[in-house]
C-alpha cells in the first residue's frame, strides 16, 4: 500500500463516487500504462493504443455533463487526474488536452449542433483534439497572437503558426483561436484541411511519451459553421486554461505521492552504515517533508474542487493551487533522486522522468512566474507581467 494511503487516506475524504473514478483511472494508470511508460519514454513514443482504454473508462471529457461523457464533479476529475499522473505527465496530459482543452472549448463554446456532433466521439476516442493557442514568439502572452482570421464570403480562413501544442499531429480536430476584425474567435479546424501542418517538436527531453508540436496555418478555409459562436475574446481560451489548470495542480500530486512510494520503498531496502538508509535521522526528514508538502498539496486541490463545485472558484485560487503543487512535485522528485543517490539517475526509477516532465509542467498552462504575478496582482493591485 502507498505510504500516503497508509498514513492519511484519501478514500476517507471523498465520496464513495468521487473514489470509484479514482480506482477506474488506477486501474488503466498502472494496467495499461505503467508497464510500457519507461520505454514509451525513452523511444519518444506516443502509444495511441492507450487512447481506447482511457475511453472505455469513461476519462475522456469526465467532468463535462451530458454528450455521452460522465458528468464527475470536481473532485473525481481531480482524482482521475492524480491517478494518471502518478505514473506519466505525458498522459494526463493527454487527458488534459482532450477533456480540459478541446472538449472544454466545444461543451463551453460551441452551438448545439457542434456540441452533438464532436463530444459523443470525444468522449469514445474517436476524435481527437488539441488546442492551439500558444505561439512561436512566447505562450506568456496570448493577447499578442499574431494567427488571423479572415472573413470570405462564408468562410474563415486562417494563417499563422502556433507552437508546443500537444498532439497536433494525431488530432482529428484542433480548436484554433485566432485574432478576427472583431478580436480573438475560436474554430474547430478538421486536421485534414489543405493549408493545416503539423510538425513534432523532435528534441524534447520532457513529455517524451506524448508528443508537442508546430503548426502551421497557410490559409487554411474553415467554414463560419465551424466557429465557436459563444467564444468571444481572449476571455473564452482562458476559460479553458482555468480546467487544464484545475487538473494540473490535481495531477501533479500524483507526482508527489509517487516519489514518495518510491522514495520509501528505496530507503527501507538500501543498507548504508550497516542498517536501512530509512533509519537515518536525515533520511526521515526528507520523507517526512515530502509527505506534509503532499497533504498541504491535496488539501489545497480538495479546496479548489470544493469552490468549483460550488461554481465559486477565481482564477487566482487556480493559479495559487497550481504554483504551489507544482513547486512542491519538483522539490519531491529533487529529494527522491537525492534519496536514491546514483540510482536515481537512472531508468530503473521513474525519477528523472518525473523530473524532466514536471519542468514542462511548470511552463505550460502558465509559467510559475505568471502564476506567481497574477497572485502579486490579487494582492497588490499592481500588474507587474
Ligand atoms: P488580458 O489580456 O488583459 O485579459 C484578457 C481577458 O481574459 C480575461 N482573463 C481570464 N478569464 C478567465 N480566466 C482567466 N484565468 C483569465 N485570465 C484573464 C481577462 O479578465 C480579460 O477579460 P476581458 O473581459 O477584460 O477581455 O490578460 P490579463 O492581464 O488578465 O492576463 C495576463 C496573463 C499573463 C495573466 C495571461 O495572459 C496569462 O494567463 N498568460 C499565460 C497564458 C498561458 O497559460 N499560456 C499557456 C497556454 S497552453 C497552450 O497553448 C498549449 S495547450 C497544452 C498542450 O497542448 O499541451
Amino acid at each position: 500500500m502507498s505510504t500516503v494511503e497508509r498514513l492519511l487516506p484519501l478514500e476517507g475524504l471523498v465520496s464513495a463516487d468521487d473514489w470509484s473514478w479514482a480506482l477506474k483511472a488506477r486501474r488503466v494508470a498502472n494496467e495499461v500504462i505503467r508497464p510500457v511508460i519507461d520505454d514509451d519514454f525513452e523511444a519518444k513514443h506516443f502509444r495511441r493504443e492507450v487512447i481506447p482504454e482511457l475511453a472505455a473508462a469513461g476519462l475522456l471529457g469526465v467532468h463535462i455533463n451530458g454528450y455521452g461523457c460522465a458528468g464527475a464533479g470536481p473532485v473525481a476529475y481531480g482524482l482521475v487526474c492524480q491517478e494518471i499522473e502518478a505514473v506519466d505527465s505525458g498522459w494526463r496530459t493527454f487527458l488534459s488536452v482532450q477533456g480540459s482543452l478541446a472538449m472544454s472549448a466545444i461543451a463551453k463554446f460551441g452551438s448545439e449542433e457542434q456540441k452533438n456532433e464532436y463530444l459523443p466521439r470525444m468522449a469514445q476516442g474517436e476524435v481527437i483534439g488539441c488546442f492551439a493557442l500558444t505561439e512561436p514568439t512566447g505562450g506568456s502572452d496570448p493577447a499578442a497572437m499574431t494567427t488571423t482570421a479572415v472573413r470570405d464570403g462564408d468562410d474563415w480562413v486562417l494563417t499563422g503558426t502556433k507552437r508546443w501544442i500537444g498532439l497536433a499531429n494525431v488530432a482529428d480536430v484542433a480548436i484554433v483561436w485566432a485574432r478576427t476584425d472583431e478580436g480573438v474567435r475560436g474554430f474547430i479546424v478538421p486536421t485534414d484541411t489543405p493549408g493545416y501542418r503539423a510538425t513534432p517538436i523532435e528534441n524534447k527531453f520532457a513529455m517524451r511519451a506524448s508528443v508537442q508540436c508546430e503548426i502551421d496555418f497557410d490559409g487554411v478555409r474553415v467554414p463560419e459553421r465551424l466557429r465557436l459562436p459563444e467564444a468571444e475574446g481572449l476571455k473564452a481560451p482562458f476559460g479553458c486554461l482555468n480546467e487544464a489548470r484545475f487538473g494540473i495542480a490535481w495531477g501533479v500530486t500524483g507526482v508527489l505521492r509517487d516519489c514518495i512510494d518510491v522514495a520509501t520503498d528505496y530507503a527501507q531496502n538500501r543498507i548504508l552504515f550497516g542498517e536501512p538508509l530509512a533509519a537515518k535521522q536525515l533520511t526521515q526528514d526528507k520523507l517526512a517533508r515530502m509527505f506534509v508538502s503532499y497533504e498541504t498539496s491535496v488539501l489545497l486541490a480538495l479546496h479548489l474542487a470544493g469552490l468549483k463545485a460550488k461554481g465559486a472558484v477565481d482564477p487566482v485560487q487556480i493559479s495559487v493551487a497550481k504554483y504551489n503543487n507544482v513547486r512542491a512535485a519538483i522539490d519531491a522528485a529533487r529529494t527522491t533522486r537525492e534519496i536514491l543517490a546514483g540510482d536515481g539517475v537512472t531508468s530503473d526509477y521513474p525519477v528523472m522522468r518525473h523530473m524532466a516532465n514536471l519542468e514542462a509542467v511548470r511552463t505550460y498552462e502558465g509559467t510559475d512566474d505568471v502564476h506567481s504575478l497574477i497572485i502579486g496582482r490579487a494582492i497588490t493591485g499592481h500588474s507587474a507581467f
